[in-house]
């Protein structure tokens, strides 16, 4: 049997065989895959568990938090903050940057992440999943506080050195790209480890599947209106070909579909979100999908611009999003700048 190649020996080689990578950013990634090893024994517990239902707790976005989002967390927060490889962290579920503390060493990265993205779909057993990023500490960059360390994350897309997410299915995935493509990694349960299972992920250019909550469908600016009524109209439309609609309501199951057979996410700008920018997160959701989709040979603006170009504004901004088969996302964006 061919030898298997953990993700530590992936990992590994990408430092030593390619230098893509450095020995601390080796550890963050191995110990962010651990934490989310541990996070999908907690969901798979599920009621057995006593992890279902909310939380009592709202998070920095208003949203009610269910337990496993809080869990999930503390797991990463727990995980990560004594390797001496972190400066701080961000994630969607606290308001303020989590600095490490000071009885452990500090180290030359950041890192964001959603911890469990989906949440809506735990208590009803769809796919779920982590998603996180990672960016390279400024120099001289002002950790005296979670207030003044916020600014050392505003960092454009562009600027990740690494992305990744795992996604908690009828198997548990992790996807990741340390700006060499993307690697897919399988948890084998018996070893406790992650296995490789395909490299250089390669998005097809063309697609016949779309992804979009048809619901807000009347919100919609008319560059997607009009791109969404053309693929309903199928072969006799203007696009001549039918397509399928899948919408999970998980980023990570939707967006890891795309990566495994092409198609193209929507959550665009709507006129309910206009003031919030829009509905999905830019420093740990749209950045890292941005990351890998791109790294696979996909797309990802917001419909006027390319998601990794944006400079943040701050921790939270919120940025619409359209990402996957290339031809489609330069289509649906051609027209917006039209
Ligand atoms: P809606 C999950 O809450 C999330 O942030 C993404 O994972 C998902 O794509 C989107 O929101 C679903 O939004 O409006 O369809 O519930």
């Amino acid at each position: 049997m061919a030898q298997q190649r953990t993700l530590a020996r992936y990992l590994t080689e990408e430092q030593r065989n390619k230098g893509v990578i450095t020995g601390d950013l080796k550890l963050l990634v191995d110990i962010v895959s651990r934490a989310c090893q541990a996070i999908s024994i907690a969901i798979g517990k599920g009621g057995l568990g006593g992890v279902l239902g909310e939380a009592g707790s709202d998070n920095v976005q208003g949203e009610a938090q269910k337990k496993l989002d809080v869990l999930s967390n503390d797991i990463l927060l727990d995980a990560n903050e004594w390797g001496g490889h972190l400066a701080a962290m961000a994630s969607e579920e606290m308001d303020l940057p989590h600095l490490v503390p000071h009885r452990f060493p500090k180290g030359e990265y950041l890192l964001t992440f959603d911890p469990l993205d989906g949440s809506s779909n735990i208590d009803v057993n769809v796919s779920i999943g982590t998603i996180f990023s990672v960016l390279k500490c400024p120099d001289g960059a002002d950790l005296s506080t979670p207030e003044a360390a916020e600014k050392a994350f505003l960092q454009p897309g562009t600027a990740q050195v690494a992305a990744g997410y795992a996604v908690y299915g009828p198997t548990t995935l992790l996807v990741l790209t340390v700006g060499d493509g993307v690697a897919v990694f399988t948890l084998d349960r018996e070893q406790g480890q992650f296995i490789l299972t395909q490299e250089n992920v390669q998005i097809p250019a063309d697609t016949k599947e779309f992804a979009i909550n048809m619901s807000n469908q009347r919100f919609w600016e008319a560059p997607v209106q009009r791109y969404v009524a053309e693929m309903q109209a199928g072969k006799e439309g203007p696009l001549g070909k039918d397509y399928n609609m899948r919408w999970v309501a998980s980023m990570v199951a939707d967006v890891h579909r795309i990566m495994t057979r092409g198609g193209i996410f929507m959550y665009p700008m709507d006129s309910k979100l206009k003031d919030k920018g829009g509905k999905l997160r830019l420093m740990y959701e749209a950045n890292p999908m941005a990351f890998l989709i791109e790294q696979a040979g996909g797309a990802a603006t917001t419909g006027r611009q390319r998601i990794l170009d944006i400079q943040p504004d701050n921790l939270h901004q919120r940025v619409p999003v359209i990402l996957g088969s290339k031809n489609e996302v330069d289509r649906v964006t051609g027209y917006h700048t039209a």
